[in-house]
């Protein structure tokens, strides 16, 4: 029996795409609970609604579990650097990473539209941070271009041992509750996660660890919804700077995704997120940072369209930790409640 401590390569190592010789590294990624709604789930009449706690990654997001298995496969091929094009989650996990095992780390981020947290931890970790102005969308157009030409790996979803290391997250839910739900939800950026999610759930079903496939619905910021509306988006915006992302490299990999398993790919406003957000924190006592919250988003919109039943079993994977991004939900916290110092003014600033 492996644990959490030992990470992806350890526990899933035998179901990876990576050869036997490559490093068995790991930072302790994987292994995120998987808790039961207790509020949430049952006013919306679900079977069962859990949250996936990918913020408890070690770095603070799902990219950890394809950061370890591409930086492995970098470290076999005698990589001495790594590059990515990030709205941060990613750049925070490869800056990590690489700093752990000696590879320099170039960081490639839209100028601006960054958490503060991923940006934060991007550099505390070493890498050297590239701004450009523009989106996510022209970053990753020359990080590719430079790839090209330069002997750096590039640790981009396009990078396929990112797509493998992601899908154990499938594993450890069918592993966790028995079977795979009936809905999986989840945010759409890039569009990576949602092609990794199903891959594993398949996975699993063809090797019968599962007897069901969850259907995919997948949310994506109105303002950043390529894939609803068929088309690349020239200039996405949205709260959820994560999913700011107006030409998805994992395109076709979402659309398989969605209409193999006959989901959904839903847009869901920034107020509808926002909110979704708020009261994951304050019912749920879960911070997931905005585009997190884009799944429990779209996954109630589905609900309340009649596209999920009552009576269904729902899991939202919540992909990155709150604390990233404090400014997103700044504006609308409750003022701090300010008290001279003694007991009887804290008595009566409560109401007591
Ligand atoms: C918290 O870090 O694209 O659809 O460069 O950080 O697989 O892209 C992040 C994406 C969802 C979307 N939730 O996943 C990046 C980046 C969070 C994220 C997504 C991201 P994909």
């Amino acid at each position: 029996m492996t644990t959490r401590a030992q990470g992806v390569i350890a526990r899933w190592g035998d179901r990876l795409a990576l050869p036997a010789m490559a490093p068995r590294i790991s930072l302790g990624e994987g292994g995120t609970p998987c808790v039961e709604s207790l509020t949430i789930g049952p006013s919306l009449g679900l079977a069962s609604l859990h949250f996936k706690l990918e913020g408890l990654n070690p770095t603070g997001s799902f990219k950890d579990r394809g950061m370890v298995v591409a930086v492995a496969n970098a470290l076999h091929e005698g990589s001495r650097a790594i590059i990515c094009a990030s709205t941060g989650n990613t750049s925070a996990s490869a800056a990590a990473y690489g700093g752990r095992f000696g590879l320099r780390t170039v960081v490639v981020v839209p100028r601006g539209h960054i958490a503060s947290g991923k940006l934060v931890q991007a550099r505390v970790h070493g890498a050297t941070v590239v701004s450009v102005n523009g989106g996510f969308d022209l970053a990753l157009r020359i990080v590719r271009e430079l790839c090209e030409r330069h002997p750096v790996t590039l640790v981009n979803s396009l990078n396929p041992n990112r797509i493998e290391g992601q899908k154990t997250a499938a594993f450890e839910i069918v592993d966790e509750l028995g079977d795979a739900p009936d809905v999986l939800a989840l945010p759409v950026g890039n569009a990576g996660n949602i092609t990794a999610y199903w891959r594993g759930f398949r996975e699993d079903h063809r090797d019968g660890r599962s007897t069901r496939l969850p259907r995919m619905f997948g949310g994506q910021a109105s303002g950043a919804a390529p894939l609803v509306l068929g088309r690349p988006v020239d200039d996405p915006q949205t709260v959820a700077t994560a999913i700011r992302i107006g030409n998805p490299a994992s395109w076709q990999g979402a659309v398989d995704a969605r209409d193999q398993s006959e989901g959904m790919i839903a847009s869901v406003g920034d107020d509808a997120i926002l909110d979704a957000q708020r009261r994951l924190a304050r019912l749920e006592g879960i911070f997931c940072e905005p585009a997190s919250a884009a799944s429990l988003a779209v996954l109630e919109r589905a609900v309340a369209e009649g596209a999920v039943a009552p009576g269904t079993h729902a899991v939202c994977v919540l992909t990155g930790n709150g604390l990233k991004d404090p400014g997103a939900v700044e504006a609308a916290l409750t003022p701090i409640v300010e008290i001279s110092s003694n007991a009887g003014a804290l008595a009566h600033a409560i109401g007591l």
